[in-house]
């Protein structure tokens, strides 16, 4: 995936108004969007298409799919019908569940992103464990994109050692969870920014002090 100055905006605000307002501020630095559940619930699934419509961005979906295979084909079906461009699924789940993911992204021929280890404190006690794995079942599988944390670069390090230098790493923890955008961009494609910006009393100015 292209993504401009490998900046990815979380857009992980409550309404429409509100993301229309972030956005017209930061169209000139970002032509990527994640949505995950509080807008999609807040709006529906249309708001996909509004923000690509509108602002001809990207959307990829952090829905993090983590299901049964049946159940996680018909969310990726529902959410690359409404105009995703990416889905976001876990990994934990093991591969029936994330081959489903997978087989849907092809057949619409857009792309899905394996989620390894998570940013937050808590991943250390359960996921941490599994990320190399999951990791390894990835490369397995012929997946190309991955999600690894900002917030502790070893263990982004470790992911990409085994992902391989020509996978798509992106990662989020920038900012409001610590992490670091130039060290975390010597490792990861791009970062994923969601309150450093959208909380900001100036969400370009946000954006251009991360690409410093
Ligand atoms: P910000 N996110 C995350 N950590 O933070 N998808 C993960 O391990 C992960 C994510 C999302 O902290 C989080 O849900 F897999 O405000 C939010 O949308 O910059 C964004 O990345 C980080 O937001």
């Amino acid at each position: 995936m292209n993504i401009k100055n490998n900046l990815i905006l979380a857009l992980d605000v409550g309404s429409e108004y509100e993301a229309i307002n972030i956005c017209e501020k930061i169209s000139d630095n970002i032509d990527t969007i994640k949505i995950g559940y509080p807008l999609a619930l807040a709006e529906g699934l249309e708001i996909i298409k509004k923000l690509k419509d509108h602002f001809g961005f990207k959307v990829i979906c952090d829905f993090k799919v983590a299901d049964i295979d049946a159940t996680n084909e018909k969310i990726c079906e529902e959410t690359f019908k409404a105009g995703a461009d990416a889905i976001i699924c876990h990994g934990f789940v093991g591969p029936d569940s994330v081959k489903a993911c997978l087989d849907v992204a092809d057949k619409y021929e857009k792309e899905l992103f394996l989620l390894t280890e998570m940013s937050h404190p808590g991943a250390k006690m359960f996921l941490q464990s599994a990320a190399d794995e999951i990791a390894k079942m990835g490369v397995e599988m012929g997946i190309k994109n991955y999600v690894a944390p900002a917030t502790r670069l070893n263990r982004l390090q470790d992911i990409r050692n085994i992902v391989g230098e020509d996978a798509f790493i992106i990662s989020p923890g920038v900012g409001k969870q610590g992490g670091d955008a130039k060290k975390t961009l010597e490792i990861s494609d791009a970062i994923i920014v969601g309150r450093s910006i959208y909380e900001s009393d100036n969400p370009k100015l946000a954006c251009e002090e991360l690409l410093k």
